[in-house]
């Protein structure tokens, strides 16, 4: 843990980058010069190929199939206890309540030779990948699937590791909460998976690929991108706290090591205008580092952490700005003013009460963030991401051709005759 006594003494894009010791995957030769193996043995061999390494990675031999069976669904979520599954459904039931509530709109736009606009249409196949062998997420799946569902996206393929040939239980039980028809979980993980998603063995080929993963699953993806489109490069978990200081130091604390117990590369940062209160919370979350039932991760990744202190919170947000974290607390009294001047976030919550759980588990936003800093440039996932829009365009009438005719100038200047002979014959 660093403490900083003065962050404007290093308010360096550069220093400040140092301090959450952020990687970039495009270092990561030697496990990409892994990944691109097993690819290139999947490319040569097919199926087979996934054969061998789910046996080898997963001890699955796909004897009883590579996709579930409804049966099976139904018969692992029947061993999840009731209320667990209850507050799926609860979960469920808000992340689609807000899905369905974003307006998506077609646009045309008119001059007096033209009407040209675009039109939103769902991708057709999507492929998910969610963490699925003894440390499953089975909200991911809600965030992931519901989305998908909601943009009328035809068919859903989940890859989840299975566990001795049998998908996760809570895997199950969040598939039935999202109560989609377009949904086929697959019994697959890492690079085998990705692949078999983005080459189309075993299954349809997908036009996208989401969710988050280990590196190689990352570096896999990064892989296939350009034959089909991704979300983003996930990374480690990361949260930024910004805090006037008139919050409960231990609810700040549970914030910080709520981050901090996902990875041991996770990030976590404090910072604020009260040099008490950072102490304060200092102390707290080494004392409930050791409560945690994560304890080793949490040593580890709290090696990232670092408690500032930073004249005003207006220079808290520009801090946050320069690191563009996964996640953002405000949790100030006021947070709105500070809202309106950040720039780069994933997302954020806004006042004490809303710590970055409710977010993960239940308030409607998906949870698959742009990490490491990418949020400067890709935004948390939503229904828009399973959609694309196709443009159009028409000329009204022969006489508001004429008006446009110069653009066969451009064609000539290009070298292209036919171009040129399209737009001028219509007049002729
Ligand atoms: N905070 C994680 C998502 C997650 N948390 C899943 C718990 N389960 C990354 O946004
Ligand atoms: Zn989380």
């Amino acid at each position: 843990m660093i403490f900083i006594d003065d962050f404007l003494l290093l308010k360096k894009e550069a220093e400040l980058q140092r301090l959450w010791k952020r990687r970039s995957y495009f270092q990561d030769n030697k496990i990409f010069d892994e990944v691109k193996a097993i690819i290139n043995d999947i490319k040569t061999r097919g199926l087979e190929a996934i054969k061998e390494y789910s046996k080898k990675f997963d001890d699955y031999d796909l004897s009883s199939g590579l996709i579930a069976s409804e049966e099976e669904i139904v018969s692992q979520a029947r061993l999840v206890p009731v209320d667990v599954s209850n507050a799926l459904k609860h979960s469920a039931k808000r992340i689609k309540r807000y899905h369905e509530s974003i307006k998506i709109k077609s646009f045309k736009y008119e001059t007096e030779e033209s009407e040209s606009g675009f039109k939103w249409t769902p991708i057709e196949n999507v492929g998910i990948y969610v963490p699925g062998g003894l440390a499953a997420y089975p909200s991911t799946i809600l965030m992931t699937v519901i989305v998908a569902d909601v943009a009328g996206v035809d068919n859903i393929y989940v890859c989840s590791k299975p566990n001795r040939g049998k998908i996760n239980p809570y895997i199950a039980s969040a598939v039935l909460a999202c109560n989609s028809k377009k949904v086929k979980i697959v019994k697959l993980s890492g690079v085998q998976a990705i692949s078999s998603m983005a080459l189309g063995l075993g299954i349809k080929k997908v036009d996208k690929i989401f969710g988050p993963g280990n590196d190689y699953v990352s570096l896999a993806k990064k892989y296939f991108f350009g034959e089909v489109a991704i979300d983003m490069i996930a990374g480690p978990s990361e949260i930024l706290i910004v805090s006037d200081g008139k919050t409960n130091p231990s609810w700040i604390a549970w914030d910080f090591l709520s981050q901090a117990e996902h990875d041991k590369n996770a990030k976590t940062g404090l910072i604020s205008n009260e040099i008490g209160f950072l102490n304060e919370v200092m102390e707290k979350v080494k004392e409930y580092s050791l409560k945690v039932l994560n304890k080793h991760i949490v040593e580890s990744s709290l090696q990232n952490s670092f408690f500032g202190f930073a004249p005003t919170l207006e220079d808290a947000i520009s801090i946050s700005n320069i690191l563009a974290p996964e996640h953002l607390e405000i949790a100030c009294e006021n947070p709105d003013e500070l809202f309106d001047k950040v720039q780069n976030a994933g997302t954020v919550f806004l006042g004490s009460l809303t710590c970055e759980p409710f977010g993960d588990y239940i308030l409607g936003p998906s949870h698959v963030l742009p990490t490491s800093g990418s949020a400067r440039y890709f935004s948390g996932i939503n229904v828009y991401d399973f959609l694309k829009r196709t443009n159009f365009s028409r000329i009204k009438t022969k006489d508001a051709l004429k008006n446009l005719l110069d653009a066969s100038l451009i064609a000539e200047v290009e070298g292209f005759s036919a171009h040129k002979k399209a737009m001028l014959c219509r007049n002729e």
